[in-house]
């Protein structure tokens, strides 16, 4: 599975970091909605989902946490720990985030607002939406 990720421009000085990121140039969609996830125990599994249409790019800003994506024929797991550093979830993929640090903050970028209809919440009626749709 081809995993796309992306480093974020930051400028550096003896004042601290900055990292920007600027929609349809640094990740490949419009920004809808943004929301953030901390306060993760670290023995927590969260998602267990698919969407449709969603597409998004996730940033573990602070501390670090995993994200394991399965496509429905391979799995892959990738750990976030750089604020800098994002990784692009598209639509049709399964996504588990675990082994959060007490510290991580996981911000994700959304390309669409909030519908749960997007949702795909059991993983059986996801591997017969891929093999629907392929
Ligand atoms: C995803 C991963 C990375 C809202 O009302 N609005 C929102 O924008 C979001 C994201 C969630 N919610 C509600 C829906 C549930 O009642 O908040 C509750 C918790 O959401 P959920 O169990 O889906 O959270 P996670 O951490 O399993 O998944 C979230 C996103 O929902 C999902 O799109 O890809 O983070």
């Amino acid at each position: 599975m081809e995993v796309k990720t992306f480093d974020f421009k930051k400028i550096s000085n003896s004042s601290g970091n900055l990292v920007f990121l600027e929609a349809n140039k640094d990740i490949p969609f419009d920004v809808k909605r943004v929301y953030y996830i901390y306060g993760v125990n670290n023995n927590d599994r969260r998602g267990f989902h698919a969407h449709k249409s969603l597409q998004q790019a996730l940033i573990c800003i602070h501390g670090s946490c995993k994200i394991m994506l399965d496509d429905g024929t391979a799995k892959v797991d990738i750990e976030l720990k750089d604020p800098s550093h994002g990784l692009f979830v598209g639509n049709a993929m399964w996504r588990e985030m675990y082994d959060f640090s007490p510290d991580a903050v996981l911000l994700v970028l959304a390309s669409e607002y909030y519908d749960e209809g997007d949702y795909i919440r059991d993983y059986d009626e996801f591997i017969r939406y891929i093999k629907e749709t392929n």
